[in-house]
């Protein structure tokens, strides 16, 4: 035999990588869970995945952070980018890898990217006066800010700027203006949802100024090259980290370099100007691809009330998870929230959303229908008799879902192929119901095994769809349907992987409990 040589399509898929200026919160969680989830579809889809996360270190914020706190910049980064790993094991992520913008390989890559856009004439030396937000680490022009009642100077994003006036490197991004208009133009999916697209092209069209790229002021950062007075702009360094991650400009035959360029950058809708404006328009001074897309999702918000410090409602993910456990408060974030809008959550809303969705929805079902096969049919899948109009419909829609959510996950409309799976259960519950196969114990034996067959195969084919977003769950559904350890992913969906009769099931145990809100002293 001469052995095939698979070639799997590369697909690269980042979260942005955070502050690790605190410990992490429910937005990075958030943001973390569903990127795992396109991920781990993709994976399950037969592509070569990699799948990227990380911190930020550098820059003013952390450095003020640790001088607060009386401890150095990095032994902040050290101590809350472990919190940030750990919270990556705790949420089931499957990234490939953990960037440190502190680490060897990043500092070598951010100083290759700056001479690449140095020698391509894009970067000289002036001076910079003009107003900053260390919490954005973001500069704004004077116009988008605004001095409120209590004396100080506000930024778009409601945080304090300060005036700035230091020596600085500056990035030619005014040159740029038209390329980037030209290639949002004819690249229509670069940035979505589209509000966010909206809102770049018309940031673009109001005109380009050169932008800052160094600090002067303090030294936490990468060291410009040739001239050690400088760090760079904690943005220029964070950007590069996609790239670092593939070593695509050290090496373009290097094991990852295939990845390069991203498939999709997955950030939250605050630093979209970045990530389209920015990260382009370095990526095109210094001769290398542009990532494919960038996607912005929402803000999430406690029983609708921003998260903030001083309201006190900055829920920590560990208690989250410790409460309702993991599988049910990923299922929640990604099926109730419209991914790319705002969401809100509170516990009730997510005891209502499990109980209906998990515990009453698939769970119900997968119990109901596999006891039945354990009580009735000797406890081995039946043999399925002649299929109905009934049956072979209910099937198709099982057998549809392949195709309707890879589109929609291709789109990251991850709630709504969600929406689609959830909806395939509803339907079986009433096609069980319809069926009423407990009746047919005595009536029609034949009959009840093979609505029985019918029901456990789209229990299967439910669970294997179920894994990029519960892998946990879906895998104990798996083992309850008996389906071989080398026939859960995609390719085992549809006709292809149909349950076996004869296959020997074990009594099912119950995959997802009901929520039970704890008593409160009334
Ligand atoms: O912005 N809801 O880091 P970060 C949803 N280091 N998402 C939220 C959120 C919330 N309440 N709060 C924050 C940075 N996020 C930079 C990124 S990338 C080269 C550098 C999201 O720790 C936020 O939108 O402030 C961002 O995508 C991510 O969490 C990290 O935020």
């Amino acid at each position: 035999k001469t052995p095939i040589m698979t070639t799997k399509t590369p697909f690269y898929i980042t979260t942005a990588i955070s502050y690790p200026n605190g410990k992490p919160h429910i937005g990075h969680a958030y943001e973390l869970i569903a990127t795992d989830a396109m991920a781990r579809y993709q994976r399950l889809d037969g592509r070569d995945v990699f799948f990227l996360t990380g911190t930020d270190e550098h820059g003013q914020k952390m450095q003020q952070t640790a001088r607060a706190e009386g401890i150095t910049p990095q032994e902040l980064a050290d101590r809350n980018s472990a919190e940030f790993q750990a919270m990556a094991v705790m949420l089931n992520a499957s990234n490939d890898d953990f960037i440190r913008t502190t680490q060897a390989r990043h500092h070598e890559t951010s100083q290759t990217i700056w001479n690449l856009m140095a020698d391509n004439g894009d970067i000289y030396k002036d001076s910079y006066a003009g107003w900053y937000s260390v919490r954005d680490e973001a500069y704004y022009q004077e116009d988008e800010t605004e001095v409120r009642a209590d004396g100080v100077r506000y930024g778009p994003q409601g945080t304090p700027v300060e005036w700035v006036e230091e020596a600085s490197y500056f990035f030619k991004l005014s040159e740029y203006q038209d390329r980037l208009l030209k290639h949002y133009e004819e690249n229509p999916d670069f940035i979505g949802p589209a509000e966010r697209r909206n809102e770049v092209i018309s940031f673009v069209k109001g005109g380009l100024k050169d932008l800052s790229v160094s600090r002067t002021t303090f030294d936490w950062g990468i060291k410009v090259p040739n001239d050690p007075a400088h760090v760079m702009y904690v943005w220029v360094d964070a950007l590069t980290n996609y790239i670092t991650a593939t070593g695509y400009l050290e090496d373009k035959n290097g094991p990852r370099a295939k990845y390069w360029p991203a498939d999709v950058h997955i950030i939250g809708k605050d630093i979209i100007r970045f990530h389209a404006v920015y990260w382009p328009a370095f990526l095109m001074s210094a001769g290398a691809p542009l990532p494919k897309r960038v996607f912005a999702h929402g803000f999430l918000l406690n029983k609708g009330e921003k998260m903030s410090k001083s309201l006190g409602n900055v829920v920590d993910p560990v208690n989250l998870v410790n409460h309702f456990g993991l599988d049910p408060v990923r299922y929640f974030f990604l099926r109730e929230v419209s991914f790319g809008q705002d969401g809100s959550y509170s516990e009730e809303a997510i005891g209502t959303r499990i109980n209906s969705d998990l515990a009453n929805g698939i769970g119900n079902l997968a119990s109901r229908s596999l006891s039945m096969i354990v009580k009735n049919c000797d406890g081995k899948i039946p043999t399925p008799g002649a299929l109905t109009d009934e049956d072979k419909t209910m099937l198709a829609s099982a057998d549809a879902l392949l195709a309707s959510t890879r589109d929609d996950m291709g789109k990251q409309l991850i709630h709504r192929a969600l929406a689609s799976i959830i909806a395939v259960v509803s339907e079986t519950d009433r096609y069980f119901a319809g069926q009423e196969p407990w009746a047919l114990k005595k009536t029609d034996p034949e009959r009840m095994g093979t609505v029985l067959y019918v029901t456990a195969e789209v229990v299967r084919q439910i669970a294997i769809l179920l894994q990029p977003f519960i892998p946990g769950s879906a895998e104990k559904l798996l083992d309850l349907v008996a389906a071989p350890a080398d026939a859960r992913d995609f390719a085992a969906l549809g006709e292809a992987g149909r349950l076996v009769p004869g296959t020997p099931l074990e009594a099912p145990k119950p995959v997802f409990p009901r929520y039970v809100p704890p008593e409160t002293d009334a």
